[in-house]
């Protein structure tokens, strides 16, 4: 039933778009699931030859959606009937598993599916009964959903399908999102309204929402959502609670997608009534073990934990002069007979310790190596300090072979200008997963870590921090879109480029019209390097708005903790600005391989994107276009911001293409995210001015307002502030 009002809006939808030739309004609910008519007539004939019907022999929960999406999606690209059938008729395109289907076992497939696991797929085009037809086969259900998704995805970006032969596999395992969300709906860093989790009404109601969250997700092969908050709250574990969770796996099973929790350490004490969470305390060991049976007793495939411990004020087994791997074993040990995972965060840093912030997962997390569970990955960060808007890889990644270390990005952009500025993260995901850490020489990529394949370990993930909320068009900008669609893609193949990726999202979301695609595509792409420059160009980092990292505040200095400060991380003063990492330094470069060290170490060397990372340097320091760093860095503020304005023109060129809702939309986001482009601009300069005591070079325009102005400007009610409990 919930299934068939989901699907009546989408033909409604499509209804709409055809019924009329002007452009239609759209809201970016259907995401890259919008299966509008093609407009290329050459290929629409030739996807006509596969689409006599489809035939799906023997159906099960999963098999069923494949088909209904299928049917849907050729309905509405294509504009004609589609049929299914459980028989073959002559033609059309056959899904199924060699288990559910007489024709696929009777193929000879068996050698490609053995390369596919138990998520992969095949797609073939072959002749059964002398017809030429299509074939869409794995060896489990999931799989076969996954192979519909991408044949459609092949037919929304105008691929020929003629000869085709798909084998695809995922290269890591687990493909998740982490949400950031609390039980009152508030989301933590999330800027796309509430929670979509209505806890107050599951396990009763159902909203379609979820439903079709689910359906996204498969269909860019995320496996997993990590429903709860890292700073987490010991209530979800509580059985009216877990019956909830039970309710949203139901609806989240047959696309494949497990949900995972976070355990908040200090639960046993807590929601248990006993006196100590000490992992090595026997009591606590059952408390545990009693919990996790009780969970799977409500959700039989629950994934298992992330847990955030002794970070930021999380309780952990530090509390009990245990170490991350006595915490992190002692779940593991009471999930390991259910299959279920721990995945044990990375993102620590010490209340006491004054060193380096970017040095301290390192110092805490390497000695560690070996020490944990079979079940256990640990869920390190793609940099050391926090999801600035560049990071050079964390060095944990090829520092601890023998443990599987998770990949974590950041998908809300906390630090990227929040969901109102236009900034496709593929780029900067890449820039991480091709680092080389030159762990068993080169070529020893963050992404070899990840995927398991550098030191053979077959438990593998990747985690997303979604940007997803109740907003009607799920991210807030519509652009936001592609970043979730971004790290499902490249949790599936990390190879792929972010220029496949994005082409890939354009495409499907807004239109095939090839000069449309080039300048949306040359935005996209553009768009990370335009945000680090007129937020934190040549290396600077950690320099936003105090608590809500809105905007601007390279001035904020006197907090609890230093390292919660911008001055701690410029270091600007009359002789320079940057943060000496180097031997000379803090040393945090010193925990990388020689090879990478060589790239960075000296001031003459040093890629200019990380030159203020590694080194402090002096204001009149010859840049390699031939300027002072003041000079630069000026610059590079000045130009950062008249990117955005370029990108504005570029995005004006689509009026009358994307239709009107979409494009007034992003018309304003791109219109304010420049206003803020300047504001950063004119804030960070006048304020590093007040060191450098140099001009601003000439011809670039004077900021309009004062320092004092910019300084003077708060921000109570941003939105996505942790919450105070
Ligand atoms: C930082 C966020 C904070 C998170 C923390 C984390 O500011 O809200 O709780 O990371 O990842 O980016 O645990």
């Amino acid at each position: 039933m919930i299934l068939y009002r989901s699907m009546f809006r989408v033909f409604l939808a499509i209804a709409l778009c055809v019924s009329t030739t002007t452009v239609y309004s759209e809201d970016g609910y259907q995401l890259w699931l919008r299966y509008n008519k093609l407009t290329d007539a050459a290929t629409i004939n030739q996807y006509k030859a596969y689409t006599q019907g489809i035939v799906l022999e023997k159906e099960s929960p999963t098999l069923l959606l494949a088909r209904q999406e299928l049917q849907l999606a050729l309905q509405g690209l294509l504009q004609t009937k589609v049929t299914f059938s459980n028989t073959f008729q002559g033609g059309g395109i056959i899904i199924g598993t060699p288990s559910s289907s007489g024709i696929i076992a009777s193929l000879a497939l068996s050698d490609k599916l053995k390369a596919t696991g138990d998520e992969g797929f095949v797609i073939v085009q072959t002749r059964v009964k002398n017809k030429p037809c299509i074939v869409i086969s794995a060896n489990k259900d999931i799989g076969v959903l996954y192979g519909t998704f991408h044949f459609i995805r092949l037919l929304q970006t105008q691929q020929r399908i003629e000869n085709i032969a798909i084998t695809s596999a995922p290269a890591i395992k687990h493909r998740i999102l982490n949400h950031w969300d609390n039980l009152d709906r508030t989301v933590e860093r999330g800027y796309a309204g509430f929670s979509l989790w209505d806890w107050h009404r599951l396990p009763g109601y159902i909203d379609q929402r979820y439903i079709d969250y689910a359906r996204a997700n498969a269909s860019i092969g995320i496996n997993g959502a990590v429903l709860t908050n890292v700073n987490a709250n010991a209530q979800i574990l509580t059985e009216p609670y877990l019956k909830k969770v039970a309710a949203l796996a139901n609806v989240f099973r047959p696309y494949g997608i497990k949900v995972y929790l976070t355990a908040r350490f200090s639960a046993p004490v807590e929601i248990g009534g006993l006196s100590t969470a000490d992992p090595l305390d026997a009591n606590v060991k059952a408390w545990w073990k009693k919990k996790i049976d009780e969970i799977y007793t409500y959700i039989p495939d629950f994934g298992g934990f992330t847990v955030k411990a002794n970070s930021e004020g999380q309780p952990g087994p530090q509390n009990y002069n245990r170490n991350h791997a006595d915490g992190a074993n002692m779940l593991a040990e009471a999930l390991a007979p259910h299959n279920g995972i721990v995945m044990w965060r990375a993102f620590v840093y010490s209340n006491e310790v004054p060193e380096d912030r970017a040095k301290q997962a390192y110092n805490e997390f390497k000695p560690l190596d070996g020490s944990f569970a079979k079940n256990v990955l640990v869920q390190v960060k793609n940099g050391p300090i926090d999801f600035q808007p560049r990071e050079p890889f964390h060095p944990l990644f090829g520092a601890m072979p023998k443990t599987p270390l998770m990949m974590e990005f950041q998908l809300t952009q906390e630090y990227l200008g929040f969901a109102t500025h236009l900034v496709y993260l593929a780029p900067l995901f890449k820039e991480c997963l091709d680092a080389d850490t030159y762990a068993k020489g080169k070529g020893s990529t963050v992404a070899h870590v990840v995927d398991g394949s550098l030191e053979n370990h077959s438990l593998t993930g990747i985690a997303g921090v979604a940007n997803i909320g109740n907003d009607r068009n799920w991210t807030g900008h519509p652009f936001a879109q592609a970043n979730w669609y971004a790290l499902g893609r490249l949790a599936w193949n990390p190879s792929l480029s972010s220029e496949t990726v994005a082409e890939e999202w354009i495409r499907a979301t807004f239109t095939n019209n090839e000069k449309s695609v080039h300048t949306l595509k040359d935005m996209m792409l553009a768009s990370r390097e335009v945000t680090v420059q007129y937020m934190t160009p040549l290396g600077l980092h950690h320099i936003m708005g105090w608590n809500h990292h809105y905007g601007p505040g390279p001035w904020i200095k006197d907090k609890p903790r230093a390292d919660w400060t911008s001055v701690y991380y410029h270091q600007a003063d009359e002789n320079g600005i940057g943060f000496n990492r180097t031997a000379t330094g803090s040393k945090a470069l010193l925990q990388y391989t020689p090879e990478v060290q060589k790239i960075y170490s000296s001031l003459e060397n040093c890629p200019e994107e990380y030159l203020l990372w590694y080194h402090h340097v002096p204001w009149n320091y010859k840049m390699k276009s031939g300027r002072t760093l003041w000079d630069e860095l000026c610059h590079r503020y000045y130009q950062g911001a008249d990117s955005v304005r370029r990108m504005q023109q570029q995005w004006s060129t689509l009026k009358g293409i994307v239709d009107e809702e979409r494009f007034q939309q992003v018309s304003s986001l791109i219109s304010i995210q420049h206003q803020e482009a300047i504001w950063w601009r004119n804030a960070c300069v006048l304020y590093f001015q007040t060191f450098s005591k140099k001009d601003i070079p000439s011809g670039l325009e004077k900021p309009d307002q004062s320092l004092s102005y910019y300084q003077s400007l708060e921000f109570p009610f941003a939105p996505g502030i942790k919450p105070k409990w």
